[in-house]
């Protein structure tokens, strides 16, 4: 069996050595040397251009290098099969981490710490306890879910919103778009980690930012095009937000003249809140080759009317 990489941010040579020594006759092809476009059963992208994965008229799946799989519902013309996504502990391991991080950041206040340092200023800035701070959740999947569980075990005071209710230890569940303004209402740190859809393009914005507590911080570690990046820069100068921690953009690598890179609240990573490592990834890959070749459903496939 035959499958197709392509991704110019996973390294094909990792992967190829992960996957074969779980399916040692695996036909391993990285894009552009794909050979006989027929025999391609299977392809595992990150980012393909639209129209790329028409062309391989007997694919049995499309495998996600990442959770999400905005990347490929893109795509008008993508393949009418199973379009699976990663699901992977340490991935999600790595996303509880990079929001615990965050949060704690904003809590402790360090980037006050960081404008006085600057200014050679020696002054203690209020201090609250973890219980006394509430952080908001916007998505309680895989990422967000765990994200969440662990913000509660280190004691914040935790909310969650999704589409549908959620049972987490320590975190509020509110569940729709009914019950968005009261999960917002008391959100002194919010973390968005939903899937890009239809539903939720765009939500980051002017009206969402209003109904936050005032200076309250943003972590968006989902995708920049959740963000309406015109209302962030006048939410953060007016002190309605009080910083963002932004890991995605619409267009990355963010471009050289964009202002979040010098605004003194922003601070900027380059989409690598949590990375897939082909160490423990290709368990699932390679498990759904095996599923799907058995005539078993691969798992994880997303549902492609919700897009997620
Ligand atoms: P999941 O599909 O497991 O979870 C998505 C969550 O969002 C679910 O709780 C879902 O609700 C909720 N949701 C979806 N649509 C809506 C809506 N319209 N209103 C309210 N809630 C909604 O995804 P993951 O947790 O695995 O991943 C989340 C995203 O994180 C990925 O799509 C990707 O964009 C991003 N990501 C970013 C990375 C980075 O390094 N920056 C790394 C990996 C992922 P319900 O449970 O009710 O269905
Ligand atoms: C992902 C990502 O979706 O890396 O996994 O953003």
């Amino acid at each position: 069996m035959a499958l197709l990489f392509k991704s110019s941010w996973d390294r094909a040579d990792w992967w190829r050595a992960e996957l074969l020594k779980r399916i040692p006759d695996l036909d391993f092809r990285v894009w552009p040397e794909v050979g006989d476009e027929a025999a391609i059963d299977y392809a595992l992208v990150w980012k393909p251009k639209p129209g790329d994965l028409a062309r391989y008229r007997n694919l049995k799946a499309v495998f996600s290098l990442g959770a999400g799989v905005d990347h490929l519902f893109a795509d008008p013309t993508l393949p009418k099969v199973p379009i699976c996504r990663l699901v992977d502990r340490a991935l999600t391991r790595g996303m509880a981490e990079h929001v615990l991080t965050h949060v704690l950041r904003f809590h402790r206040n360090l980037p006050g710490y960081e404008r006085q340092q600057r200014a050679f200023e020696w002054k203690g800035l209020p201090i609250k306890l973890p219980e006394e701070r509430t952080v908001g959740v916007m998505g309680l999947g895989e990422l967000g879910g765990a994200a969440a569980a662990t913000l509660a075990d280190f004691g914040f005071g935790v909310r969650g919103w999704s589409r549908t209710p959620k049972t987490i230890d320590g975190v509020e569940s509110y569940a729709g778009g009914g019950a968005l303004d009261a999960f917002l209402s008391k959100c002194e740190i919010l973390v968005c980690l939903l899937p890009l859809t239809r539903a939720t393009e765009g939500i980051l914005n002017r009206n969402l930012f209003a109904k936050l507590p005032r200076a309250a911080c943003l972590i968006n570690a989902a995708r920049g095009g959740h963000l309406l990046e015109e209302d962030l820069i006048p939410a953060l100068d007016t002190g309605q937000l009080g910083g963002a921690a932004l890991d995605v953009f619409r267009v990355e690598p963010l471009p050289r003249g964009h202002p979040y890179w010098t605004h003194p609240r922003i601070l900027i990573t380059p989409h690598v809140a949590s990375v897939t490592d082909p160490r423990s990834s290709a368990d699932l890959v390679a498990d759904n080759i095996r599923r799907i070749d058995a005539g078993e459903a691969p798992l994880y496939a997303v549902d492609p009317a919700k897009g997620y």
